[in-house]
């Protein structure tokens, strides 16, 4: 089997070369206009940046490489004794475009695992905050600091050639990455089970398994396989979204790895994104404690209205670009489907039977351009069914996930030459002159 950096020394030079060719050839061809509602509007729908691993259609869905979540559940190895995809298989199809042998899969995750022990300065580092400190705000210092061992940087310092960078990004990557499980681990340890002993890295298990298991639950199978396939189909939603747009910028710079993910992790810590699903349950439960056992899709409609009425938003629902239901919410239900124990769940069949009357309510509201749920309505509930009951942390796991498109594109970024990012920005007295001419 090879390794991920030996296929990527196959596919760089032939991207290098169409990136090379669309500049030279297509450089001045128009994408389409800018009009002052990109300006002012949060950029919705404005062809502005490069990335590869993923597209999003509106209708569709996300793509990686072109494959559906249903394509990539045919096709990207399990884990041993599993079902679902991996975030082996997934980083595997993200990085390279191809898809990962069983062996190259396994060797992956033993790579990882090899590299999965936290320093132990992190380690006195996280123990030194306090329990009250946010979870993601933890997680995003606890990645920040794991820089002090940036091979990039090192390498930067000395001087490398341009066309060096992307190996040392895909270092630092790896490292990153596999240290991600020990680390949001520590965090959840040290704000829900203090003084609970911490299982080591096991070198035999895949990146999820060995964080469900140092999480604690590694005894649960079906949650185990639950967070592969959570962790898979949440790494990467094309480069727009508020983490993978960051973590892109800061990268431009040339700050290393770490660096740029742990400012995508603070964008992600937002509740209009990543923190959507820990809002998501709170609004749940808070339904539930209202409605007692007259769950009707009568009450669940009252309780929407006045979310709405409070000038609240519909956690869950909603998206920038989705213009249907989320393919991820559908394949995060359709883990439920074979679970009777998952749907016969009272917070399960909540999340259902929000989602008969949510849209309608939203299409009748009027403001929303995607009255449809996304991925944070459904992420949530089958965690807490596990026992992971504490929904502060679920955007830690986002978080663990959006790793997987955040650094693949920091590697690629690094393999095409991409130059720091700098838009335009315009006062309203410049553009009101602008649009006079
Ligand atoms: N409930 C109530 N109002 C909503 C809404 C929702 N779920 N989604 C959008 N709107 C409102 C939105 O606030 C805006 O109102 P104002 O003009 O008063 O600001 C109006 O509808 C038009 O918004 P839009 O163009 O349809 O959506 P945006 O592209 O501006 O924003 C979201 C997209 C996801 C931020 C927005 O749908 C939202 O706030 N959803 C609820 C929070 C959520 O679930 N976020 C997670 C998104 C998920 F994909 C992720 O990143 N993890």
């Amino acid at each position: 089997p090879q390794t991920v950096r030996e296929v990527l020394e196959e596919v760089v030079p032939k991207k290098q070369l169409q990136l090379k060719q669309l500049k030279t050839e297509h450089g001045q061809a128009v994408l389409g206009d800018v009009k002052v509602e990109h300006v002012v509007g949060g950029m919705r729908g404005l062809k502005a940046m490069l990335w590869e691993a993923s597209v999003l259609d509106p209708i569709e869905g996300i793509r990686f490489h072109g494959l559906s979540i249903a394509d990539c559940q045919k096709v990207l190895p399990a884990a041993p004794g599993g079902k679902e995809i991996i975030a082996e298989s997934m980083l595997w199809l993200l990085l390279t475009g191809k898809i990962p042998t069983e062996a190259e899969t396994r060797q992956l995750s033993r790579e990882l695992a090899e590299k999965g022990e936290l320093p132990e300065y992190i380690e006195k580092l996280v123990d030194s905050l306090p329990s009250t400190l946010h979870p993601m705000t933890q997680l995003g210092m606890g990645v920040a600091a794991l820089n002090h061992d940036s091979k990039f940087q090192q390498a930067y310092e000395r001087g490398i050639k341009k066309s060096e960078y992307w190996t040392y990004a895909l270092e630092d990557s790896l490292d990153l990455l596999a240290k991600l499980p020990a680390l949001a681990a520590r965090i959840y340890r040290n704000i829900y089970n203090p003084g609970k002993p911490l299982p080591k890295v096991n070198k035999d298990l895949d990146l999820v398994g060995n964080y469900v298991n140092m999480l604690g639950y590694g005894d649960n199978h079906d949650l185990t396989e639950y967070l592969r396939l959570y962790i898979a189909i949440h790494g990467d939603h094309e480069g727009g979204n508020a983490s993978a747009h960051t973590s892109h910028l800061v990268g431009s710079t040339l700050a290393d790895p770490y660096l740029a993910y742990a400012a995508g992790l603070y964008a992600l810590a937002g509740p209009l994104h990543g923190l959507a699903n820990q809002e998501v349950l709170r609004w749940q439960m808070n339904m539930q404690k209202e409605l007692g056992g007259n769950i009707t899709h009568e009450s669940i409609k009252e309780f929407l209205w006045k979310t709405l009425k409070s000038g609240q938003v519909v956690p869950g629902y909603g998206h920038g670009v989705l213009r249907n239901p989320d393919p991820r919410f559908m394949a995060l239900q359709q883990f439920c489907d074979t679970r009777p124990e998952l749907l016969e769940d009272p917070i399960v069949q909540l999340v259902k039977k929000t989602y008969e009357v949510a849209p309608a309510v939203l299409k009748e509201h009027g403001k929303t351009k995607n009255p449809y749920p996304n991925v944070d309505a459904a992420s949530g509930c089958v965690l807490y069914h596990y026992g992971l009951t504490q929904f502060k942390y679920y955007t830690v796991i986002f978080g663990v996930s959006r790793a997987l498109g955040c650094l693949t594109q920091y590697v690629w970024s690094r393999a095409l030459g991409l130059p720091i990012e700098r838009p335009k920005s315009l006062s309203m007295d410049a553009i009101e002159k602008l649009i006079k001419q």
